[in-house]
């Protein structure tokens, strides 16, 4: 049964409670800091850091909104997920643990929604909890005082939505824009006695990378962004990654990826299913940006290098798109929580589920634990008491929330929880004893993009890594001097005594959470 507002208020979150010790605020202000902190966890789906412009100059300003929350609060530079895939990482995001704990490891998994989650916990001490958008957990949602959710991995147009009641269809409707209004309206319709957490959980921006025929469809054509350095990467050295089939010059499908069909004729314009998805206007305004792409392509012959660079081009400007249109309806969202005087108690966190290659080493999608993949983009805006702004580079892994909003919420952190709160760091402390390594495992092998089950430990300085299963190597990396992840140092002679000690403390990383899937060590 859920508690009263009361019973919530007098469980003031550690930082509440210590400001109304120490602080000689006024009366109003007292009364405003004893409220609970509200919640608002933005996640998008695969956007990657490189692609926003508060991490990143790459391809100039893309995300004003997301960077205006960044001016407000804190931009982790140092944050990661446990395993870069999404259903994974959202069962991550929930229980505080890694995905062998959670017993959701790849995304044809389905979540046990009767374990211990942190809505269920926030819901406990009086919070309303609600859940809009990409869900990807097979189950039902439970801990949620609501939830509206997109079937799977939801389509970009016409988009289906479900409730415990009912499913809807949105014909006419931009998958983004939904979400957000569904967000917005949740809001509006909430009990504003209680505190809240809300998650919004975009689908943008994902795999067929759809911008937004209602916003500006033509937005980043005519730019023209330089391939990365390690764009025609011969993998040497790297089995696993050889092997993989995320290639843009090879995977980067005609029609489904890049919505023009091959100019060699073999295939139909527009035959994927996100097209047909659109009525009549929409197909309008879609085809009067794509038909003159299909023309330059048919025109310009392009063959090989060429050909995989063009491909390129095509894929940052369809993916940027479906950002900014995100980034649009982030700022949308934004005017809401100013309007309504929202700001000033409520915690937002944007993040993603995973990171996204941008064509480093020829590549789209994720999965890798290089870093591109394995970090993700995390920025929390806070309300103007907590007083940290800027960069902060401690450690931070998306196992880490959960402990965090539980702390906020006064819930003490149960010991199973194995995600370390970062609270401290949002009051602008840099704890001593903070991690100093991370932990992370992937299993979705055999599976589409045919990258290999792997574990693995990052230091400050070293990655290593052990690619299993049908495979049997390792690789490690110098991040100092080779941040792009291209020289294995595996068999260096010289990193024998490193190789050594990381892998100790990759074994005592697995001891430490209780991987059942270890490797042998003491070693031979
Ligand atoms: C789909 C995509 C893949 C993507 C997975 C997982 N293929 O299957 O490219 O890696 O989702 O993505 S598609 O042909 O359907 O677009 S995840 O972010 O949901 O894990
Ligand atoms: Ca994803």
């Amino acid at each position: 049964m859920k508690k009263s507002i009361s019973k919530s208020a007098t469980l003031l979150s550690t930082f509440t409670t210590g400001l109304l010790l120490t602080s000689c605020a006024t009366q109003k202000e007292s009364v405003e800091n004893a409220k609970p902190l509200n919640i608002i966890y933005i996640m998008s789906d695969d956007h990657t850091r490189q692609a926003i412009s508060a991490y990143s100059d790459r391809y100039g300003i893309t995300t004003p909104n997301i960077d205006n929350i960044a001016r407000e609060g804190l931009i982790f530079t140092n944050s990661y997920v446990a395993n870069s895939i999404s259903g994974p990482s959202r069962a991550c995001m929930l229980t505080g643990k890694h995905s062998h704990k959670n017993g959701f490891r790849n995304n044809s998994d389905r979540f046990d929604g009767n374990q211990q989650t942190m809505p269920k916990l926030l819901q406990q001490v009086g919070y309303q909890t609600a859940m809009i958008g990409k869900w990807h957990l097979a189950s039902d949602p439970t801990g949620f005082d609501y939830w509206d959710i997109l079937p799977g991995q939801g389509d970009y147009y016409s988009p289906v939505m479900y409730t415990k009641d009912k499913r809807t269809t949105y014909p006419g409707v931009y998958a983004t824009d939904l979400i957000t209004d569904k967000s917005i309206n949740w809001l509006e319709q909430r009990d504003k006695n209680k505190p809240f957490c809300l998650f919004v959980h975009h689908k943008a921006v994902h795999r067929n990378f759809m911008g937004n025929v209602y916003s500006d469809l033509t937005e980043f054509e005519g730019k023209d962004y330089p391939l990365p350095d390690n764009f025609f990467d011969n993998y040497e050295g790297r089995q696993a990654a050889g092997e993989q089939e995320m290639s843009i010059a090879k995977d980067y499908s005609w029609e489904y990826d890049l919505k023009v069909k091959s100019p060699d004729g073999t295939a139909a314009i527009h035959k994927f299913g996100g097209y047909d998805r659109m009525n009549e206007s929409e197909k309008a305004v879609w085809d009067s940006v794509y038909n003159p792409i299909q023309r330059e392509i048919n025109d310009k012959n392009l063959k090989g290098k060429d050909l995989a660079a063009w491909k390129y081009q095509r894929y940052i400007k369809d993916y940027l798109k479906t950002a900014k249109a995100m980034d649009d309806n982030i700022g949308r969202l934004m005017e809401y929580l100013k309007a309504n005087n929202l700001l000033e108690n409520t915690l937002i966190v944007y993040t993603s589920d995973q990171g996204f290659y941008m064509g480093e080493h020829g590549w789209f999608d994720k999965r890798f634990m290089y870093e591109e993949s394995f970090s993700t983009p995390m920025i929390v805006r806070m309300p103007q008491r907590f007083q940290a702004r800027g960069k902060v580079d401690e450690f931070v892994q998306n196992i880490d929330h959960a402990p965090t909003f539980l702390e906020i919420a006064g819930v003490k952190i149960q010991a199973d929880i194995q995600g370390e709160s970062y609270l401290p760091i949002l009051k602008g402390k840099h704890p001593k004893n903070w991690r100093k390594s991370l932990y992370y495992h992937f299993y979705e092998f055999p599976g589409e993009h045919a990258v290999k089950r792997h574990y693995g430990i990052r230091t400050e300085r070293y990655k290593l890594i052990h690619f299993y299963n049908d495979i049997d190597t390792w690789e490690l990396y110098d991040l100092k001097n080779d941040p792009s992840e291209m020289h294995n140092l595996i068999n260096n002679p010289e990193q024998a005594k490193n190789i050594q000690l990381l892998k100790k403390q990759l074994w005592d990383l697995q001891v430490r959470y209780d991987d059942p899937i270890r490797f042998q060590y003491p070693l031979n």
